[in-house]
């Protein structure tokens, strides 16, 4: 069989160092050993409000990240997801085999909705001490009702939340199986966040393959690889680094400037504790940064943290500035190159959408003669 990746990015602004490192930097080293394909996934953006101007101008944007941090647009198939239809038709096949149990479990989901779910079994524990302590006699019902009172807010406010939501948000995973599925994918580089997605993927793989006997869909294998698989914010290191988080100051954008990078990282979140040490645990803001310019220098962890070891944060961040700025300024510089013509990004995307369509196709119509739809 065929070795082939397939990842993507959602056009939605910010691409930031944990989209590099998590994803695109490795596929840039997976190219030469794999046939891939490299998806700007317009259908997944969607799913939350964009603005139709910025979404055009951010697709052509990741498009020239793509190329900008070295992948080869000759050899692999680089396009935007809403120009190959299969995605869509097959997302809506294979979600005729999701049972909602499975969407349920997706934390994903539930984070972006902030459903207080986990608040609400908390004070469910709450409510249940309290009225033990009640029956004995030795609880106030003030307590007791001030607990439940919390309890049912949290759950209508979940009501409220689940009602609005949209469907494309919630059956957004189902999506990324079809993305994945459609091209016969058997290896999957992504950051850890999308683990969950793809192991779902793999059960509509089986699920699929089992109600028709068939081996039609292989199970695509994650690669989460890297010494930054999951990199967390510049001011929460509990928190993954993201495009929506408010604050500027979270995230190094790939399109920031020399003098941005090191004022991020100089403001980054550190602690207290005398020169560095590696612990996610005690200091998770240390071993990010730890993480990241391991990532960015090559350098082992270890080594990092010898050297650093008795200097304070300030030397070790104006290190960490340095190696960033070295590493993405080219990147940067290759970007704006690109982005200023528009003509060859276009050119570029319409290929792979070819390129990507022949194969979907052929995959589609494998899918509709297992699933018995009549082609004449
Ligand atoms: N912080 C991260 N660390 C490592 N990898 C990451 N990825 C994203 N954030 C991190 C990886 O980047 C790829 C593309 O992500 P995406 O654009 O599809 O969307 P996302 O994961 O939803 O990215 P964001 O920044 O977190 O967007 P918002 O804020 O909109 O939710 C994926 O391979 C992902 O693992």
């Amino acid at each position: 069989m065929t070795k082939r990746i397939f990842s993507g990015v959602q056009p939605t602004g910010n691409l930031h160092l944990g989209n590099y490192l998590g994803a695109i930097r490795n596929w840039v080293q997976m190219q030469h050993d794999y046939e891939a394909i490299f998806c700007i996934v317009d259908l997944h953006a969607i799913t939350v409000p964009q603005d139709p101007e910025a979404l055009r101008a951010a697709t052509r944007e990741v498009t020239a990240a793509y190329i900008a941090c070295g992948i080869d647009p000759e050899k692999n198939t680089i396009f935007n997801q809403s120009m190959v239809s299969v995605h869509a038709e097959l997302g809506w096949i294979l979600g005729c085999y999701t049972p909602l149990g499975w969407l349920n479990r997706m934390t994903q989901f539930k984070e972006k909705m902030q459903l207080r779910k986990a608040d609400a079994e908390d004070q469910l524990k709450k409510i249940r001490h309290e009225l033990k302590q009640y029956k004995k006699g030795k609880g106030r019902l003030e307590e007791l009702l001030h607990f439940v009172e919390i309890f049912v807010e949290a759950g209508i406010e979940d009501s409220e939340k689940t009602t609005q939501a949209k469907l494309g948000l919630y059956s957004y995973p189902v999506l990324m199986a079809a993305d994945i599925l459609g091209y016969k994918a058997t290896h999957v580089p992504v950051g850890e966040d999308q683990k969950q997605h793809l192991e779902l993927a793999r059960d509509i793989a089986g699920a699929f393959n089992r109600r028709y006997g068939v081996e039609l869909f292989p199970q695509p294998e994650p690669v989460i690889q890297g010494a930054a698989t999951r990199v967390m914010s510049l001011r929460d290191g509990t928190k993954k680094m993201s495009k929506s988080d408010e604050s500027d100051y979270s995230r190094i954008n790939l399109t920031d400037d020399a003098d941005t990078i090191a004022a991020k990282i100089r403001k980054a979140k550190s602690d207290m504790e005398p020169g560095l040490s590696f612990d996610v645990e005690k200091r998770p803001e240390a071993a990010n940064l730890i993480n990241i310019y391991s990532a960015l220098s090559g350098d082992k962890r270890d080594d990092i943290v010898s050297r650093f070891a008795t200097s304070g944060f300030s030397e070790f961040k104006k290190s960490l500035a340095d190696v960033a700025v070295a590493h993405l300024e080219p990147i940067t510089g290759e970007m704006r190159r690109l982005q200023a013509d528009k003509g060859y990004i276009d050119a570029v995307l319409k290929r792979g959408a070819e390129r990507a369509n022949d194969v979907a196709q052929g995959v589609l119509k494998e899918v509709k003669d297992v699933v018995g739809f009549l082609r004449v």
